[in-house]
């Protein structure tokens, strides 16, 4: 059976709504940007949508009679991709809903096309209308949505609303507490996207992991168009590889295909090689870049292209310091890779959402390997069905966005969650749903970790979460040094993995001002943060079946967590790199023992 049919008999079985509703690969077609200047009304109460005149309405006096209760010609504007609170004063601890209007004339780029709106991302909940109509809601502040608007569209003065609202709720994904800035708005591009009437929908490509080792190579993969009339063959080519072939398409727009070469250069971090791959099928083209390799473990070993890899990474935030606002430009994407790369790192854990787009197309282009995850985190309510269902939804969100890209390797189902019968449950549904959608990657959780009851009950850990069952890497956040003991206690611990599968430490780390000095006690030095380091890094290498690393972080970040005056001011410290970009003594402490795992590996 086909990838799609399976996918929607499973998602029809497991009583789904539909696949996940957007356009993929956006930049490659006909789009023109919507960001700039956008009017906003902020409603505090959430009450725009409902009543006798809703926002989305947009509607202006009549005559002198007539009465409307507000003004989106008159309001003020925020520039779209950006947050909120990035943006005023005033916005910066405004946690509610806001409506977002955006005018303009359009002049087809394509002639007789069909026309959609893309969103890269709006945080949490968003309702859109098109020209007085209201079209639908999205729900899940790190994941795209499109709809369309061919039968709305109007050569002057169309206008797109967007309420966005960014409360968070106890059943929402993530719960009420975060360790990260609650960024409202829309804060990833918007683009109005261009497409003739039957349109290539979708494509997924992947190197065949059983032809791994054999001389001639099978490239993966599926067609899907969207329309009427749909043509009988697709083409599908990649011209570095002399590669083109036809492709059927079936009653349902839909075509796989087996690619066979024996020239490929295989995707490795050391050489991040992409091919340009071309698809055609009736009036509609798309193009993209692919990396082509596999990701698969063997007892405690991960194997990239079927050799061990050891991973330095390191975990990231989306977030751009400096301009203190979430990232979304391929600029953001390079300084913080940039970083990452200086360090030394092959793999970088993108914590604790969904980044934009930017990141993973960015990691793929500089050969950095990728851990990707949903806000899974603190507090979610396990018990609820609808939770569940909205996970599954967003997790088909994220792969549907990234199944392409090379440099993506693990999905990671969880952070620090505790095991219980609702939480194993809840996340073992997960499991199983993610590794349908994409059995291409790896499955990981940051797990539970316990004392051992027996051994050396102070210092022998136990990993043995139950849900590690349902995972090919099992990995845990460990910070003795820091919230608890002093960092020489390192030295004393030991660690049993309950499980013969290779493990990666998702994070450790501790907090530190930049330009503050004292001696490796002293909290907050630079000194004592990379102290910790070194005891940390010393103790994980005693780790059985230790095959990678990703700190805690890269760079300081926003979170209301955070306040103690004077030293945390509103961020996390934990950063290798300060929110100006200076980096701490620990940066060189994890690039000097990178330098080491980059001689000793492969
Ligand atoms: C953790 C969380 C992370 C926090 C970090 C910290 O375990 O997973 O989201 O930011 O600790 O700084 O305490």
């Amino acid at each position: 059976m086909k990838t799609t049919s399976l996918l929607i008999l499973l998602l029809f079985c497991l009583g789904l709504q539909a696949q996940p509703n957007f356009i993929t690969n956006v930049d490659h077609r006909t789009n023109t940007s919507l960001g700039g200047k956008w009017k906003y009304i902020i409603d505090q109460y959430s009450t725009g949508a409902i009543g006798f005149s809703p926002l989305y309405e947009n509607k202006s006096p009549k005559d002198k009679t007539d009465r409307v209760e507000y003004s989106f010609d008159d309001a003020q504007s925020l520039w779209v991709p950006g947050s909120w609170n990035s943006q005023k004063d005033e916005l910066y601890y405004y946690e509610g809903s806001m409506w977002f209007r955006k005018t303009f004339d359009y002049q087809p780029k394509l002639k007789n096309s069909r026309v959609f709106i893309y969103v890269g991302a709006a945080n949490y909940k968003t309702q859109y209308s098109f020209n007085g109509k209201k079209l639908g809601e999205h729900e899940g502040g790190f994941t795209p949505f499109s709809f369309e608007v061919t039968d709305l569209i109007r050569e002057k003065d169309n206008f797109v609303i967007l309420g966005v609202n960014n409360r968070r709720e106890p059943d929402y994904i993530p719960g009420m507490v975060t360790d990260w800035y609650n960024h409202g708005g829309i804060t990833r591009d918007v683009k109005l996207i261009e497409v003739p009437q039957t349109f290539i929908d979708d494509f997924t490509v992947s190197l065949n992991k059983e032809s791994l080792t054999a001389k001639e190579k099978a490239i993966d993969g599926n067609v899907v168009l969207n329309g009427k009339d749909f043509p009988a063959d697709a083409t599908v080519t990649i011209p570095e590889l002399g590669i083109s072939q036809t492709v059927k398409i079936d009653a349902e727009g839909e075509g796989t295909f087996s690619l066979k070469t024996k020239k490929l250069e295989l995707w490795s971090p050391e050489n991040p090689k992409l091919y340009t791959i071309n698809i055609s099928a009736g009036e509609d083209q798309l193009t993209d870049e692919v990396g082509f390799r596999t990701i698969e473990t063997k007892g405690k070993q991960i194997l990239l292209n079927g050799q061990p890899i050891f991973l330095r990474g390191i975990s990231i935030h989306d977030e751009n310091p400096i301009r203190r606002d979430r990232a979304n430009s391929v600029d953001d994407a390079k300084l913080l890779l940039g970083w990452a790369k200086e360090l030394g790192c092959n793999f970088a854990r993108l914590a604790h959402y969904p980044h934009q787009e930017n990141m993973v197309r960015q990691a793929d282009k500089m050969g950095i390997l990728l851990w990707e995850e949903l806000p899974l985190y603190w507090g979610i309510d396990w018990k609820s069905d609808q939770v569940l269902e909205n996970a599954k939804r967003q997790y088909a969100e994220i792969i549907h966005r990234d199944k392409n890209r090379a440099a993506t390797i693990i999905w990671s189902i969880a952070n620090e969650t505790s095991p219980g019968t609702d939480r194993n449950r809840f996340l073992g549904a997960v499991a199983d749903y993610v590794r349908e959608l994409d059995s291409t990657r790896l499955l990981s959780a940051a797990c539970k970790k316990d004392l051992a009851v027996d051994g050396h009950p102070d210092n022998d850990y136990l990993v043995s979460d139950p849900i590690a069952e349902k995972l090919d890497v099992v990995s845990f956040n460990e910070y003795i040094g820091w919230y608890g003991g002093a960092p020489e206690e390192s030295r004393k611990k030991t660690f049993i993995i309950a499980y013969d599968k290779p493990v990666i430490i998702s994070e450790f780390g501790g907090g530190a001002i930049q330009g503050f000095h004292g001696d490796s006690t002293t909290r907050w030095s630079e000194e004592y943060q990379e102290y910790m380091y070194k005891e940390n890094i010393a103790m994980f290498e005693r780790v059985p079946g230790l095959s990678g690393m990703t700190p805690w972080i890269l760079v300081d970040f926003q979170s209301p967590l955070r306040q103690l005056p004077n030293v945390q001011d509103g961020w996390n410290r934990k950063g290798l790199v300060s929110e100006t970009g200076q980096k701490k003594k620990a940066f060189y402490v994890l690039q000097e023992y990178y330098k080491t795992k980059q001689t000793a590996a492969r």
